[in-house]
């Protein structure tokens, strides 16, 4: 079962997409094992986006991530990963297919509206950076065995 950190960045909260995003990932199957509703520090940020410093984007990345509050969800499910990413959409908003997140929500890359992991490594990496693991829950739904295999 793989974990993946999902962020509900500052644009979309601002735009009152938080329902609307968490319901997708609802209803992909994915498993809420965590959740909060916080004010990213510069320094989280800093070390969230660590890969990219140095990067022409990085400064206006950090900025934009710590602008106004954000939705931070540690989510569980089979090759939760991909699935979590398929659901988003490209990166690029304008590239992001129709019925994915970004797709239906965005048109710049720099407000893509959401964020996760992109590897198995970075989900559990992310996860532990955003949550102790007494703020995690693990839990069964009565629908898993409907979900899961
Ligand atoms: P995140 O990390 O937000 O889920 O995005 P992705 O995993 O889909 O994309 P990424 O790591 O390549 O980029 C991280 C973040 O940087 C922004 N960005 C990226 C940007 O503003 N300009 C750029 O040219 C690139 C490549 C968008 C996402």
């Amino acid at each position: 079962m793989e974990r993946t950190l999902i962020i509900i960045k500052p644009d979309a909260v601002q735009r009152g997409l938080i329902g609307e995003i968490i319901a997708r990932f609802e209803r992909r199957g994915l498993r809420i094992i965590g959740m909060k509703f916080i004010q990213m520090s510069r320094d989280l940020a800093e070390r969230h986006y660590a890969i990219h410093r140095g990067k022409p984007f990085y400064e206006s990345l950090v900025n934009y991530i710590i602008s106004g509050p954000v939705v931070v969800m540690a989510l569980e499910g089979t090759d939760a990963i991909q699935a979590a990413r398929t659901t988003m959409g490209a990166t690029k908003c304008s590239e992001a297919a129709a019925g994915t997140i970004r797709g239906d929500f965005g048109l710049e890359i720099g407000r893509n509206l959401v964020h996760g992991s992109d590897s198995v490594e970075n989900g559990q990496t992310e996860v532990a950076l955003f949550f102790e693991e007494s703020e995690l829950v693990g839990w069964s739904r009565d629908t898993d065995r409907w979900i899961f295999e």
